[in-house]
């Protein structure tokens, strides 16, 4: 299996695990991955946590892969599409750690994540432009999203390698943790999470996914729809019932 997968209380981690070869993807890495995410939309799942084996997080597509082609570009990126979308359509925070290079298309799938938590020793490159290549995997949809049209630009042009906190400075990086005890710092604030209003947390993904693409008027109606839905779950009444009683929320996703 080249991707592990652990499960502790509503914490699902998947592990990209070609430590070898700095977890570059290969067509049984993105299959066995939809597989898990495909799985991960069990309820007692409540946050995924994404990361890579070894000193890598992960430098892309494994170009010895793709060196004997067997099929062209445009059929063996459905592969990769199929991924992105899973990551996106999923009704619950997923996060990913990265511990070292992010580069390519492992780059790519770090920005369809919901939130990025990066090792001070944690650096990015879109690497695409080097080997003559454009953007794919959602990199194009997401940077400019993130960062704004022009340096999104600069960045996918030039494949600069940029440090966390560089990354961290543009908006790319939500969190950074000390290269010691990153694992540990990483694990303990997604087990926070999994403990928060998942239920609320994955309905706010779909808001911001859909405010995309979407006119005010409609946001307002979206978001009184899912309002709705959060305002009927027992979180909610979790919450209230808390605040009331000045105690801290016990919150189980429902
Ligand atoms: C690798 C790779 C790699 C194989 C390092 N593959 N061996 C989708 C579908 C269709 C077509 C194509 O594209 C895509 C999506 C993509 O992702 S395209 C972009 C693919 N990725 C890259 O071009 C990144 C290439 N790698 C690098 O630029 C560097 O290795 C980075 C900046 C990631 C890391 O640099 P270092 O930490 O200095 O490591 P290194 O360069 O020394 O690499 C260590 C080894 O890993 C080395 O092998 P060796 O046998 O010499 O130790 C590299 O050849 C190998 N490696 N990336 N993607």
């Amino acid at each position: 299996m080249v991707i592990t997968q652990h499960q502790e209380a509503g914490l699902l981690t998947l592990t990209l695990n070609r430590p070898e070869a700095l977890n570059a993807i290969t067509t049984e890495l993105l299959v066995e991955l939809a597989h898990a995410l495909e799985k991960a939309q069990d309820p007692a799942i409540r946050v995924v946590l994404l990361v890579g084996a070894g000193r890598a997080f992960s430098v892309g597509q494994d170009l010895k892969e793709v060196q004997v082609r067997t099929e062209s570009f445009k059929d063996h990126l459905r592969h990769y599409n199929r991924v992105i979308k899973l990551l996106q359509q999923l009704e619950k925070p997923v996060l990913v750690a990265i511990n070292g290079a992010a580069a390519g298309a492992g780059f790519s799938l770090t920005l369809a994540c919901d939130l990025r938590l990066a090792s001070e020793n944690a650096f990015f490159t879109p690497a695409f432009s080097r080997i003559g290549l454009v953007p794919d995997s959602g990199m194009s949809y997401f940077l400019p999203r993130m960062i704004g049209w022009n340096k999104a630009f600069d960045l996918m042009t030039f494949s600069p390698r940029i440090t966390a906190e560089e990354a961290f400075e543009l908006g790319i990086v939500d969190r950074i943790f000390p290269a010691e005890s990153f694992q540990n710092d990483v694990r303990v604030f997604a087990q926070q999470m999994a403990q928060g209003p998942t239920l609320a947390i994955g309905l706010t993904k779909q808001l911001l996914r859909r405010s995309a693409s979407a006119t005010l008027e409609e946001m307002l109606d979206y978001e009184a729809e899912m309002q709705d839905r959060a305002g009927q779950s027992q979180d909610h009444h979790e919450g209230i019932q808390a605040f009331l009683e000045k105690r801290p929320s016990r919150f189980t996703g429902n």
